[in-house]
């Protein structure tokens, strides 16, 4: 079987990675749409070795489609994932629209891989750091029931689109240069700087960013009373999120077994070379499929605490990697609706 797919926000950092993660993976493409706004329409894009013509996004573009994944922000998605259902698309949506909505399943194949069979047409990717925390923590959950999870984030530009990795480039140039300071220029100056994420603030003082490591992380355990807190920053590094992550359980969780534990998680790779002090790196992580996982330790105020730190690629695991493997869940349960049979 193959299938008709449309990529929305085709020309961004996300969207690029989809495309590029379908012909590396091999997904059963019958047919692309790259779909975008009306200013990026006219470029093309490489897809197995031809330049697809990148069209602005229209109701018409979803005719026939099998597969939407989106990449374009929450009010795209909240606009055209409705009509994409509506022409018989499945929609993976990797904007923080749906995300929450209790008819749309939160899904990260390596946690929750059943919820996305309840799907009615949407599935809502989670967030990046979500993702990524979740990839590394459930494996422990599943032995011990993490009581309370304290994470601390050092998000890359990426987060904030490639226009974001282009400014700190800029930024960090001006600086080395010694031309005019760039906090003059950019209200968040990211160069040889650090900002909480700059997301709007609730009336705890807690952002938009660090409530979806809250709530997103509930939905996705399907335990609504796990204590969770976060502080999110973003950091001048281009791809690749890292996090520092303490958790509690009701009994002591040695770092020994949760060594064995995530040494066979899938989706994680352990990174510590006690020895030689090297632990995982955000750069070393770009460009990765996996989590890498390391510096595991007990928590030293605490007996049932344990400290572990993770990197992982923003981008790539972080959305457009996630995504994809939805769609091959999809595929392999046949629970993408309208599937065109072609023989090949
Ligand atoms: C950020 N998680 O890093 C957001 C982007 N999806 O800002």
């Amino acid at each position: 079987k193959s299938y008709r797919v449309a990529i929305l926000g085709a020309t961004g950092a996300v969207g690029q990675e989809l495309l590029e993660l379908l012909e590396n993976r091999n997904f059963p493409v019958s047919d692309l749409r790259l779909l975008a706004s009306e200013r990026s329409a006219g470029r093309t894009l490489p897809f197995q070795g031809e330049n697809l013509p990148v069209e602005a996004v229209s109701e018409k573009a979803f005719e026939n489609a099998d597969l939407v994944l989106a990449s374009a922000g929450g009010s795209i998605s909240k606009t055209w994932a409705p009509k994409a259902v509506a022409a018989g698309a499945v929609v993976i949506d990797n904007s923080s629209a749906f995300r929450m909505n209790p008819e749309v399943p939160l899904v990260v194949p390596e946690v929750n891989p059943e919820a996305a069979a309840n799907h009615k047409g949407i599935i809502a990717n989670p967030n990046c750091t979500t993702i990524l925390m979740t990839v590394a923590v459930w494996p422990l959950h599943k032995v011990s029931p993490v009581q309370r999870l304290v994470a601390a984030t050092y998000q890359s530009a990426s987060g904030a689109g490639a226009k974001a990795m282009e400014e700190v480039k800029i930024q960090a140039s001006a600086i080395l240069e010694g031309k005019q300071p760039v906090a003059e220029v950019f209200p968040y100056p990211l160069a040889f700087n650090v900002f909480p994420h700059n997301t709007p603030l609730n009336e705890f003082g807690y952002c938009e960013e660090e409530m979806k490591m809250v709530n997103e992380t509930r939905k996705i355990f399907g335990s609504q009373d796990i204590r969770i807190t976060a502080t999110c920053v973003r950091v001048p590094v281009l791809r690749s999120h890292s996090e520092a992550i303490n958790l509690e359980f009701e009994v002591p969780f040695s770092p020994e077994k949760a060594r064995e534990v995530l040494s066979q998680a899938p989706g994680v790779k352990l990174v510590e070379d006690w020895k030689a002090n090297h632990f995982p790196m955000p750069i070393e992580a770009t460009g990765r499929d996996e989590v890498l996982v390391g510096r595991i330790r007990q928590d030293i105020s605490n007996s049932c605490g344990l400290e572990l730190w993770l990197c992982g690629d923003q981008v790539r695991k972080g959305a457009a990697l996630n995504a994809i493997q939805i769609a091959e869940l999809l595929v392999a349960k046949n629970l993408l609706k309208g599937a065109v049979a072609v023989s090949h």
